[in-house]
């Protein structure tokens, strides 16, 4: 939290944390670092004209961070550089608050209004002695200054005209994880967390510190520690004490701590016969532990709740409203200066699908917009950007336009959970930036979400963005490019009308090299690839088709139909999308303003990469472009897929112009995910084939040149199943062994030439299952199934491709793939192809 929500209580944080810039240098040797993201050593290709010589006019814990952030920035920006370049111009880096830096140099133009966290950066041209000023509004400021001026140095900034202030525009920009005290994360894809383990907070917090570091470097401010399925052990003292360290590890950056409670504390650690919002006992329970917290972590920052939903205990328990629940939190913590989140994804998981009127998406509208104007000032409600949860596409929330009484934050998601787990390349930002300058037309005025977050639409206090970010130990979020959503998340919550293009350039300088070439490359599948895994997994506003109950990673279209979660597309053999108009559906679409409410109740008037979300239409229905529905799904599923296999195309012309591991890491991943657009294609184009009965106008779907099914093969020890989902084998059919080895053969028809061949096989959790391709008996190629990917049944989540490159076939030979089961894996086969060389997918 910004520093006037958090009187902070110098004595005790100087002493708590001047243990801690030991454990921070400490953490150089750990494994862990900054530096395997965007703070790393400089990726400029020419030294930079200055080296930075610090002085600092403060002594406070911020000051000294500030101080060892400017050295080791220099450090950074100087490591990369060339011994031949001219030396660089030593230039004194002056570091302080504005009240420090006025009373140090009176003769410069200091500013006098700058906000809360705010910076100001200014070249002072004196010939005799040049000096950079890096100001803060107050000390997170300075921090933010700092990390801002190396960022400015490395995009090729002109030291020489610097005269820039800055300030961010959202006062909450927190993170979340959703870290269980047992060590695992809820929705994480990298690893295990870096706070807890077996319970207790862990030992080492070296990884902490950096990740404060990287925190700070794009001005996030506070970190909500656990999942919000939230244990309520860790509101006991002696957790409360070991988050204390946690909070010492971060403070030095400005990052305040700040945990997710359950509702009913009072009564399962508190011993209360009841956690009613509205009782005497429950009150003062909440007031006293806030009382606790605080004597331990004195800038706390507050409370997240998730309440009413998905099983959660709530207020409804009692008959209560959230906003009860939320004020009962936010008078507790209100004398401390801490803010409750309370979160607006409070739902009824066992809707009736028969009912029309029956809507997950009207829930937090009809539940939150009643309570407008009853929640306490430090009460924030925490909205996600779209009404459902974290799809690939969805309608901005319009909960947004219904709270003008309310602070309001905006809630996405960092981790991929519904995007891919990181196994795919998306870069999160061009959605964010959209819902963010998306205007809602409130009062029929201008009211963009941004503007609604920055408190300034309504009569607001508070406001802003939070992200889930699900970062663990294996690199922070695994894949390497996708910390470029973490860096956009920190930049977008600062500055909103950032573009997601200069900020993946900025990123991609820092973060790679500077070399023209790949930073274009890169810049260039950030920026389509949203776009496009909607393309080939859930277009026209149907939502990610993903496994909703189980994985939410492959494809399973039927888990969201017929059952209570609501995430319905109501896809039947005539044809799909959810009705959500008033005139014959939910009604959802009357929760927007007019002008909106107009729009969206109107096929017509609906943006296609929605209509499925509002309308119930015929397969044969006219987009826009005069496309069918069915043809739309059919071509942008194929399209899709062959542009994520560009990906690979794109990437492999970089190599020898970054650095090899990060080079070779990437292209694995990206030969993946072209694969694995190949099963989401084949899924979702054979399911609505079959259910539709329309053929494909391109000819396309049904038809797979090349593909000998497992189940035609001369089996020998693999026994024929039927995968569930179907649509996630080719023909709904695979085979299994469950002997010591198994073999599937074929013999060639074709015509005689080269050919890549592409091996379809269920790479499952629990073993590693062994396979080699014969060709007339000699093996051709040979390889394990040891990828980690969801689930221990052959599906759409573990479907995965081995290409062997230009193999020589003539008719009459005999194909043959022999799999070794292993533990649990029982080398499950779908298909083999026979492909043109030039029309292979990807070679592995
Ligand atoms: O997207 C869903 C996730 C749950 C999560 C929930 C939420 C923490 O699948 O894992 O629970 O949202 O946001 O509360």
């Amino acid at each position: 939290m910004p520093a006037p929500m958090c009187p902070i209580k110098p004595n005790r944080i100087a002493v708590l944390t001047s243990s801690l810039l030991l454990a921070t240098t400490i953490s150089a040797a750990s494994a862990q670092t900054a530096d395997q993201a965007w703070l790393r050593p400089s990726t400029l290709d020419h030294r930079p004209a200055i080296s930075l010589e610090p002085r600092v006019l403060g002594f406070g814990i911020m000051e000294q961070a500030a101080l060892r952030e400017l050295k080791d920035g220099n450090a950074r920006l100087l490591g990369g550089s060339s011994d031949s370049a001219p030396a660089p111009l030593k230039v004194e880096a002056v570091l302080g608050t504005v009240d420090e830096v006025r009373r140090a140099l009176p003769h410069i133009p200091v500013p006098t209004d700058l906000q809360p966290e705010g910076y100001w950066i200014y070249w002072n041209g004196a010939a005799d002695k040049p000096s950079l000023v890096v100001a803060g509004a107050d000390h997170p400021g300075l921090i933010y200054g700092v990390f801002a001026l190396f960022r400015l140095l490395a995009a090729g900034q002109d030291f020489t005209r610097l005269n820039l202030r800055s300030q961010p525009a959202f006062r909450i920009r927190w993170v979340d994880q959703w870290d269980n005290p047992d060590g695992t994360i809820e929705r994480g894809y990298a690893g295990r967390s870096i706070f807890f383990e077996g319970g207790d907070v862990r030992q080492d917090l070296a990884p902490v510190s950096e990740y404060a570091r990287l925190l700070a470097s794009v001005g996030i401010n506070g970190c909500n520690l656990n999942n919000v399925n939230a244990s309520p052990d860790l509101l006991k003292h002696d957790h409360l004490v070991q988050i204390a360290r946690i909070a010492d590890a971060m403070r030095p950056w400005g990052v305040h701590v700040a945990l997710s409670v359950a509702v009913n504390s009072p009564q399962s650690i508190g011993g209360l016969a009841t956690f009613d919002p509205k009782d005497a006992a429950v009150k003062a329970w909440w007031a006293a532990r806030a009382r606790e917290i605080y004597d331990l972590i004195p800038d706390f920052a507050g409370f997240t709740v998730k309440a009413d939903s998905e099983g959660q205990p709530g207020p409804s328990s009692f008959g209560r409203t959230p906003a009860d629940a939320a004020n009962t939190l936010a008078a507790a913590l209100a004398p401390h200066g801490g803010v409750v989140l309370y979160r607006a994804f409070v739902y009824n998981h066992h809707l009736d699908w028969h009912d029309p009127k029956a809507d997950r998406a009207r829930a937090a509208y009809d539940i939150f917009h009643p309570l407008d104007g009853q929640f306490l000032p430090n009460v924030i409600v925490q909205t996600k950007e779209g009404p459902i949860d974290f799809q690939a596409r969805e309608p901005v929330s319009p909960l947004f336009a219904g709270l003008q009484k309310t602070s309001q934050a905006m809630e996405v998601q960092i981790t991929q959970e519904y995007t891919g787990q990181q196994r795919h390349l998306v870069y999160l930002a061009p959605m964010w930036k959209q819902v963010l300058d998306f205007d809602l037309h409130a009062n029929n005025q201008s009211t963009p979400v941004k503007e609604i977050l920055a408190a300034k639409s309504f009569h607001q206090s508070l406001g802003g963005m939070v992200g889930v970010a699900g970062i663990g130990r294996d690199r922070w979020l695994s894949s390497p490019l996708a910390l470029a959503n973490l860096y956009a998340f920190g930049r977008l919550a600062w500055d909103p009308n950032l573009r997601p293009d200069s900020i993946a350039e900025e990123w991609a300088r820092q973060t790679i090299t500077t070399d023209r070439v790949v930073v274009g490359t890169v810049v260039d599948m950030l920026h389509w690839s949203l776009r496009n895994y909607e393309s080939y997994t859930g277009p026209l506003g149907m939502q990610t088709l993903t496994d909703i109950t189980g994985s939410h990673y492959g494809p399973n279209i039927e888990s969201s139909e017929r059952n209570g979660w609501g995430q319905w597309h109501d896809a039947d053999a005539k044809g799909v999308g959810k009705d959500r108009t008033v005139a014959t559906g939910s009604g959802y679409t009357a929760q927007y303003p007019p002008e909106l409410a107009k729009l969206y109740e109107d096929p017509a008037t609906t943006p296609d990469d929605l209509l499925l979300f509002f309308h119930h239409v015929p397969y044969t229905y006219k987009l826009h472009d005069g496309k069918t529905v069915i043809q739309h799904i059919y071509d942008s599923h194929y399209n899709g897929a062959a542009f994520a296999a560009g990906y690979v195309d794109q990437w492999t012309k970089l190599k020898g112009r970054v650095d090899a591991p990060l080079y070779d890491d990437v292209l694995a991943r990206l030969q993946y995910q072209a694969n694995h657009a190949i099963v989401w294609r084949d899924a979702i184009v054979q399911y609505f084939l079959k259910l539709s009965g329309i053929p494909d106008d391109q000819g396309h779907a049904g038809h797979y040149p090349g593909r000998l099914e497992a189940e035609d093969a001369r089996l020998n020890g693999y026994k024929i199943i039927d995968v569930t989902p179907w649509e996630d084998a080719s023909g709904g059919k695979a085979v299994t062994c469950s002997e010591k080895v198994c073999s599937a053969e074929w013999t060639y028809t074709g015509q005689p030439g080269r050919y890549s061949f592409a091996v379809q096989y269920f790479d499952l959790q629990g073993g590693i299952g062994h396979y080699t391709l014969k060709i007339n008996g000699q093996p051709a190629a040979t390889w394990d199934g040891n990828a980690d990917l969801p689930s221990k049944h052959p599906n759409g989540d573990n479907s995965t491709r081995y290409t062997v490159p230009n193999v020589g076939l003539k008719p009459g030979d005999i194909l043959q793939i022999e799999g070794t089961p292993d533990g649990q894996d029982p080398a499950a086969l779908d298909y083999i192809e026979v492909l043109p060389v030039h029309e292979a997918a990807p070679v592995i």
